[in-house]
């Protein structure tokens, strides 16, 4: 098939707030530096529901969303030299080039090489390899659009793994394992003995505490409305729980009360639930004098946060943290051997399996408490 165009089923966002449309596309040959792959499988990431609830100010439609996926190499463009024919990739919306100044800077795992043609939906030349069958093109999404059977992405924004690892688990190595993990062992650098607050425990929240426990932190507290989520908080290593709704005293609040739990407050605090008022939570309940809060939830257009100036200048710091800080094409494979070894949870994360038709009812499955990552078979 390699250079011709590929019919194949993809899950098209039409517009947003509407279900998405399952039906077959055109899948177009990759140009140069480009590389076409066969999804696999592919989660449901809580992002791919905020940018179809229409929220997204880089939401664009008609797209084919998803980001969380892995496949096999199908063909190869002009100059592709990192992959080739039949290796098994995992996709990365955190591109790598190792050339731009982001990727040199060694401060960063952002990379500037795709990211701008990335937020427009398009390729690095600004058109689209997807079609449906009337001819209309159909936009990419974080360089990745992963609810396709086929699709095509920069050569910066895909890794080879080791084919022995299930392409059915490591697809969540895509996004939401790899953010919230290294977010605490990489963004936040947690160390022994030091104490973490996570608020909101769907995969992302649950991986920094998988994360802060590889660490040895000694307090790890999960702040979630959903008391479905206790359980497995203490699976992944949590220490305590709290139910913000209906854990506090009179006269108590969240923040009052982790500061209590904690002498004053944490070492490291981190939003995973993407809500502004949450993150001033977790920027408050920070030690005064060094206390670090951590914004990986991703926020509405038209949404800011805010606090008291004071809050930083008594030495709480706040940082964001995308795709846990992990340089996707150098250090993919680190976490993909911790996998196999047995030493990153990975498994434990996918409560849900479903053929690819049934993607929308995957959807549903992340406002469901029993749901952390539905597990799509294209
Ligand atoms: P999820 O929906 O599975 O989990 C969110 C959790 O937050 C749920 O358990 C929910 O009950 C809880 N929650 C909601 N409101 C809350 C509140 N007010 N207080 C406490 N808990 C609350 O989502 P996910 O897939 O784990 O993603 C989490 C967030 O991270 C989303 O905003 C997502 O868009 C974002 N995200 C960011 C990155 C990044 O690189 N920065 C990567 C992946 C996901
Ligand atoms: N498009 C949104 C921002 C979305 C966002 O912040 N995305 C995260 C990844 S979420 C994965 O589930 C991220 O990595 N951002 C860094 C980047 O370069 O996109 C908006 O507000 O415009
Ligand atoms: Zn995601």
């Amino acid at each position: 098939t390699a250079g011709k165009p590929i019919e194949c089923v993809a899950a098209v966002a039409y517009e947003a707030g509407k279900p998405l449309t399952v039906e077959k596309i055109i899948v177009d040959a990759p140009k140069a530096h480009e590389v076409r792959v066969q999804v696999t499988h592919t989660a449901v990431c809580h992002t791919d529901a905020y940018t179809l609830s229409g929220v997204d100010p880089e939401g664009a439609f008609p797209s084919i969303l998803g980001h969380e996926g892995a496949g096999i190499v199908e063909s190869v463009g002009d100059g592709v030299t990192n992959v080739k024919v039949g290796d098994h990739v995992v996709l990365l919306y955190t591109a790598e080039c190792g050339k731009c100044k982001f990727c040199k800077s060694n401060k960063t795992n952002l990379c500037g090489s795709v990211r701008a043609t990335q937020g427009k939906g398009v390729m690095p030349d600004g058109t689209t390899r997807f079609h449906n069958l009337k001819g209309e093109p159909l936009l990419h999404f974080m360089g990745c659009s992963t609810f396709s059977q086929y699709t095509v992405v920069a050569d910066v924004s895909l890794v080879t793994i080791d084919p022995s690892a299930p392409l059915s688990s490591v697809c969540l190595l895509g996004c939401g394992v790899t953010t919230g993990y290294g977010a605490a062992v990489k963004t936040a650098n947690v160390q022994e003995g030091d104490t973490v607050a996570v608020f909101g425990a769907g995969t992302v929240g649950l991986s920094v505490v998988q994360g802060a426990k590889s660490r040895g932190a000694s307090k790890i507290i999960v702040v979630d409305v959903n008391d479905q989520k206790k359980q497995w908080s203490m699976d992944f290593g949590a220490t305590g729980f709290v139910n913000p709704l209906k854990d506090l005293k009179e006269g108590e609040t969240i923040v009052s009360k982790l500061i209590d739990m904690t002498d004053g407050g944490l070492d490291f605090t981190f939003d995973c639930t993407g809500n502004v008022k949450v993150m001033r939570d977790a920027l408050e309940a920070c030690h005064k004098g060094w206390g670090q809060s951590i914004i990986i939830g991703v926020a509405a257009a038209g949404e800011e946060i805010s606090t008291r100036p004071f809050q930083l200048i008594t030495g709480r710091v706040w940082k964001g943290s995308a795709f846990g800080g992990i340089k996707g094409r150098s250090e993919m494979g680190q976490l993909v051997t911790s996998y196999q070894k047995g030493d990153l949870k990975v498994d434990d994360f996918i409560t849900h399996k479903r053929p690819f038709t049934e993607i929308n009812n995957a959807f549903e499955d992340l406002h469901h408490g029993d749901c952390l990552r539905t597990v799509l078979d294209l």
